[in-house]
């Protein structure tokens, strides 16, 4: 019997390849040189697409692919898979969540305390000669003590809860209702009251068309000049122009961010900021939980050519 023919929109490491091009007969998109073509070729035969959080399938694709019947993506975010065109035309949808979600907290929570101590301008206070020159380093602000708030208190959102409260953290939450697995952290239902009763801001929200910049200028305000802003969702969860310019004019202290607008390639005036911690996009970015996001990945796509019910579906 033939494979079922998956489209791989963006590449994973060698662990997840191999077992993925054994099961199934795969085309790379990304290797593609003109993706119109390659789409408008394999297109037709296309089962099942493999994708990745931040990539995901658009309707263009979708629509490429009139036989497809399950989108996988690798990745807890699915924004950017066309939900309404994959619902259209009756094609599942699944994530991973779950596997990901204590490393995420965890670099969420590293962040926040590298920005908060200086550790990146520290390491380099320590190499370039400055400690043996000009003595201590510049103080830093603490953490511990202080109010963190989460923007969004899903599974992510709890988890760094959980890492905060280790921290003597005062904790606050917004979310569209009051979540009885936090009896002991303060609800305040509006992100801008929220930010106005916090230190730090941790957003942790799953993005989509309602979640679109909900960290405005409002909240950024209210955040004010000793204030952080953590994000570990997505960029689209932050108006990123009301977030430059209020670090550059101070009337934000600080940001840590691991998601951009059109990342990779990020806006350049966030290089020029010395108030920013930028990331890569890698806070699900471990071995352990990258080989358990693929696995999850390929167990859907089995489950699904096996007539077995999806392990993780998103609808
Ligand atoms: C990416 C993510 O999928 O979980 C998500 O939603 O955005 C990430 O885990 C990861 O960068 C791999 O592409």
């Amino acid at each position: 019997m033939s494979k079922p023919v998956v489209l791989q929109v963006g590449p994973y490491p060698a662990w997840d390849q191999e077992p993925l091009d054994q099961a199934f007969d795969v085309k790379r998109l990304f290797e593609a040189e003109d993706r119109a073509a390659f789409l408008a070729s394999v297109g037709p035969d296309v089962r099942a697409i493999a994708t990745r959080g931040e990539m995901g399938a658009d309707a263009a694709m979708i629509a490429a692919c009139p036989r497809l019947e399950l989108i996988s993506v690798y990745g807890v975010g699915y924004d950017a898979v066309d939900l309404d065109a994959a619902r259209a035309a009756g094609v599942a949808v699944t994530n991973t969540p779950d596997v990901l979600t204590q490393d995420v907290a965890d670099l969420g929570v590293a962040m926040m305390l590298c920005l908060s101590r200086g550790i990146i301008g520290a390491e380099t206070w320590v190499r370039d000669g400055s400690w043996a020159r000009d003595g201590l380093y510049p103080l830093k602000r603490r953490v511990f003590g202080r109010k963190a708030g989460i923007l969004g208190l899903g599974r992510i959102g709890f988890e760094v809860g959980k890492r905060l409260a280790g921290f003597d953290m005062d904790i606050a939450y917004s979310d569209i209702a009051a979540k009885e697995y936090a009896p002991d952290w303060k609800f305040i239902a509006d992100p801008v009251a929220l930010a106005d009763h916090v230190d730090f801001l941790f957003v942790t929200l799953a993005a989509s068309a309602e979640t679109r910049h909900i960290v405005g200028a409002e909240v950024i305000k209210a955040l004010g000049p000793e204030g952080m802003v953590i994000n570990i969702s997505r960029a689209t969860n932050i108006d990123e122009e009301a977030l430059i310019t209020a670090l550059s004019n101070g009337t934000l202290g600080s940001a840590a961010l691991d998601v951009f607008e059109g990342e990779p390639a990020l806006d350049p005036r966030f290089l020029d900021l010395d108030n920013v911690l930028l990331q890569p996009h890698h806070a699900s970015g471990t071995v352990e939980t990258r080989q358990a996001m693929g696995q999850l990945v390929r167990d859907n796509l089995t489950a699904h050519f096996a007539g077995q019910p999806l392990l993780t579906p998103v609808m």
